[in-house]
């Protein structure tokens, strides 16, 4: 599949990967400076202090890069696998969409540096941020909306002129992603709305606690499944290819993509089960659900492992393991989201931890659950995002990944690797010993049992000294894909391997699913939220830096 991209769906594509990678490196900056300000070790000008760097590291890392990117990504797939080329209405969608969400990302990185919204990437309330800072909020989030209506009438067109044929496994994949962000955003955005703006404004004088925090989660874990599904595009989709084999099965995919639109959203209380004024019974039932969307991952380990295995037998492998040699090693593209892969399966293990209420009150609050996301989204995601960038860039451009930088694409991945070991395991580790998340300093630290604390903070600061390191060699690959010599880069499609069952078209009837989600989401939270509006003690704003 050798066509070349259309030139203005490239120019919309590569709008939201380099601006993506923008906000990576700026957030990477503020977490390299973050551990050096709370040490003392510098001053910074205009007091910008821990909690302004760790808010604009949240911010800039986990919603904006991943949005630009995901949005950016699932257009090229989009554009490519349904007709050649967006639709101008998509397209225009795509465009306004943009620069809603860069008007917004802007005006929110200046608040949070001028020290009005010192709140992290979770603005939890009451700590209360300068409306702008909800504002900038909600222009991210409507012009990610905008992005996902183009997303969806590119996908109806196609079915349109296509009756009676199964969509591309791409597409479809993107519209149960948007499908997911647009049904879990609705939460943060009656949040932004209906609490926090009027609340910031000083229009009411205080804020339901409890409720915010509950549609904030009732977004934020499907936020993090909308940050895994396109990661799992690329393993599903691009990685046969990459690789020369054939995706498993294209109905195993769809259905653990179904399986994520009805499971991941009614979960929210997973992230409060530590928390008061949610009933026992309700947390147990959300709780439940969690592990029905484990399940969604499992099937995607199984269906991983058998491309793998059946390409590697079909070139010949012998013995139990004998495949794992045939994989591509030396290939970026291959390698770095394989190494996310597998930072995968410890780092999912440590979420079931998570999620088990007796456990997550030893965990809950420590670095620990820091690092179980610096693993999840910040190394398997991110990785993938990385290996996408590496052909996805010289597609767009008519250029080709050298040899040279196809190597440094796979040092780049070590030295992302060996950062995350020293910084995420030494999280893992001292947060089971109790150390705190989100805070720069505690009474904890002056008593004696606390140095027990500082070598792990040392083998993180050093972790994070490695990371910023492989930040600046991922900079230096972009800029040079950029600039790389003319020719042609495949979009790689796999293809269903011979044999594999028929896809059901059932899988493709929306109202259904979305059907299902509702009624799921209802029963998850209809009673909890009455509760909320009943027996809430309402509290003012403060501002705590
Ligand atoms: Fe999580 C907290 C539970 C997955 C991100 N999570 C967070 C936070 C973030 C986050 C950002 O229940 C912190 C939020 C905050 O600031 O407070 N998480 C889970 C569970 C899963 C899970 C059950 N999390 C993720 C993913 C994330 C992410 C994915 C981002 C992308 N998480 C929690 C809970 C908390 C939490 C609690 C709250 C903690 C607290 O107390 O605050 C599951 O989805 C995980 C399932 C995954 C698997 C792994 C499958 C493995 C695969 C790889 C196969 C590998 C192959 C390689 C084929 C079961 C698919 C081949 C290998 C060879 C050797 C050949
Ligand atoms: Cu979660």
């Amino acid at each position: 599949m050798k066509q070349p991209f259309d030139r203005r769906d490239g120019k919309l594509v590569l709008a939201h990967i380099l601006f993506a990678f923008v906000a990576l490196l700026l957030g990477g900056v503020a977490g390299m400076l973050q551990g050096t300000v709370r040490s003392g070790m510098i001053t910074l000008p205009a007091n910008i202090g821990y909690y302004e760097l760790l808010t604009a590291h949240g911010v800039l890392m986990a919603l904006i890069f991943t949005t630009y990117f995901i949005i950016g990504f699932l257009y090229s797939g989009v554009s490519h696998t349904l007709g050649g080329k967006l639709l101008p209405s998509a397209r225009k969608l795509g465009w306004i969409g943009y620069w809603t969400m860069s008007v917004g990302t802007v005006i929110g990185v200046i608040v949070i540096l001028l020290g009005k919204a010192t709140v992290l990437y979770t603005f939890y309330a009451p700590m209360k941020a300068s409306p702008w800072f909800y504002i900038a909020l909600a222009l991210v989030v409507v012009g990610s909306w905008l992005s996902g209506f183009g997303i969806f009438r590119q996908y109806m067109t196609w079915r349109k002129t296509n009756k009676g044929k199964v969509s591309p496994l791409f597409a479809y994949m993107s519209v149960v992603t948007m499908l997911l962000w647009q049904i879990a955003t609705i939460g943060v955005a009656v949040e932004v709305v209906v609490q926090l703006i009027p609340w910031s404004f000083g229009w009411v004088d205080t804020v339901n606690v409890v409720l915010s925090r509950t549609l904030f989660w009732y977004f934020g874990h499907p936020l993090v499944y909308f940050w895994l599904l396109p990661a799992y595009i690329c393993w599903y989709v691009i990685i046969p290819k990459i690789i020369g084999g054939k995706i498993f099965s294209d109905s195993l995919a769809r259905m653990s993509f179904i399986l994520f639109l009805l499971f991941s959203i009614p979960v929210g209380f997973h992230h409060q089960l530590m928390e008061p004024g949610i009933s026992g019974f309700w947390k147990y039932t959300q709780v439940v659900l969690t592990f029905m969307v484990i399940i969604p991952s499992l099937m995607t380990a199984f269906s991983l492992f058998a491309t793998f295995e059946l390409y590697g037998r079909s070139k010949g492998a012998k013995g139990l393991f004998g495949w794992f040699k045939m994989l591509p090693w030396k290939d970026a593209r291959f390698f770095a989201p394989f190494m996310g892969m597998l930072v995968f399966i410890p780092a999912g293990a440590g979420g079931i931890i998570n999620a088990s209420n007796q456990m997550n009150a030893v965990v809950h609050n420590t670095l620990w659950v820091t690092g179980h996301f610096h693993l999840t989204v910040a190394t398997s995601v991110a990785l993938t995002f990385f290996g996408i960038t590496y052909w996805l860039i010289p597609h767009i451009t008519g250029r080709v990944l050298t040899a040279r930088m196809n190597r440094l694409g796979i040092a780049q991945t070590i030295c992302w690797c060996i950062g995350m070991f020293f910084m995420s395991g030494s999280m893992h580790t001292v947060g089971l010993l109790g150390d705190p998340r989100r805070t720069a300093y505690t009474t904890y630290d002056d008593h004696p049992d606390a140095i027990l604390w500082m070598p792990y903070h040392v083998a993180m600061a050093i972790g994070g000294m490695i990371l910023f390191i492989g930040l600046l060699i991922l900079a230096y690959i972009v800029y040079n894909l950029m600039r790389g010599p003319k020719g042609e880069t495949e979009y790689p499609i796999g293809e269903t391997a011979e044999g594999a069952e028929e896809t059901p078209r059932y899988l493709e009837r929306w109202g259904l699913w979305v059907g299902i989600a509702v009624v799921l989401i209802l029963f998850a939270y209809t009673l909890p939220l009455i509760d909320m509006f009943q027996t809430t003690v309402k509290s003012p704003g403060y501002v705590t830096w």
